[in-house]
């Protein structure tokens, strides 16, 4: 069995980063452990949030880990909450990721041409160290055009995207997946380029309403079907088809909550796709 470790925050209600994680990896079959780099009350979307960052308890548990000859088959990261945080995640990925093992970095810091609340220029320059270390990294464009200090563009073309990948591959990541694509007005999915050399793009019908922590659960459906020996292609593919039918089943479920979408009940189409 495959034992992984996703680093991120831990926010008690929102269905978001760790509590998103854990159970939609280990539906893999993949044992997830956790670090919790902060913890909140509810993720930044809602109106009233508290926030402890845990830096200061890092280095005690990785140092207990190390002590017990822990390591990891691959670590994948999301919203992390501070710059401290970031250099010292960087540290842990060489510290226990196994010869040949997997990283996926999700720069998870923005949306829809705005940084979260919090984060500044200088989050967006550490994330792009972080991201330098990636096997897979999995931003959206908002995070993208932050991190190369581009323009953001609510429209834009297949030279613009393949421009992202590119420069983003150039500065250290081997696979570069840009989510929330909207190839037109119905249609939404991925724009990917493998290895600085292959174009791989995928999209579904656009469902009629967007939730917040859509991305962590592209992230870690992603990162479950790579910890499968699925190819990229398969594993970006399948979290696309999942995500939507998250959604869609949460536009069925009429006293679904605002904040976020029910992953719980769609659980059935990972077993199916790791058959
Ligand atoms: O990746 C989404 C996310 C994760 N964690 C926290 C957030 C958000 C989005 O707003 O606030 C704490």
């Amino acid at each position: 069995m495959k034992k992984i470790l996703t680093i991120q925050d831990f926010s008690c209600v929102g269905k978001c980063s760790l509590t998103v994680a854990i159970p939609i990896i280990s539906a893999f079959g993949i044992e997830t452990c956790a670090l919790p780099t902060a913890l909140l009350s509810t993720h930044t979307q809602f109106k009233n949030w508290t926030f402890a960052n845990l830096c200061d308890q890092l280095d005690p548990i990785t140092d207990a880990w190390q002590k017990e000859d822990i390591t990891f088959d691959g670590i994948c990261t999301g919203y992390l909450g501070g710059i401290d945080l970031i250099e010292n995640v960087k540290g842990i990925i060489t510290r226990f990721v196994k010869k040949d093992g997997t990283v996926l970095i999700d720069p998870a810091m923005g949306d829809n041409g705005k940084l979260y609340t919090g984060f500044d220029m200088e989050y967006v320059k550490a994330t792009k160290t972080l991201c330098a270390m990636a096997d897979v990294i999995t931003p959206n464009i908002t995070e993208a055009a932050f991190m190369l200090d581009m323009e953001y563009k609510d429209g834009y073309d297949k030279e613009y995207l393949l421009d992202i990948c590119q420069k983003l591959h150039q500065n250290g990541a081997r696979d570069v997946v840009i989510t929330g694509v909207k190839k037109d007005q119905a249609h939404v999915g991925v724009f990917c380029l493998l290895d600085g050399k292959e174009i791989f793009e995928y999209y579904t019908e656009r469902e009629p309403k967007d939730f917040h922590g859509t991305g962590d659960i592209y992230s870690s459906a992603v990162y479950g079907g790579l910890m499968n020996g699925k190819t990229l292609q398969e594993s970006v593919k399948f979290a696309c088809d999942y995500t939507k039918h998250c959604i869609a089943v949460t536009l069925a479920d009429e006293s679904h909550p605002f904040y976020g979408v029910n992953f719980e009940q769609c659980t059935a189409d990972i077993t199916e796709f790791i058959k």
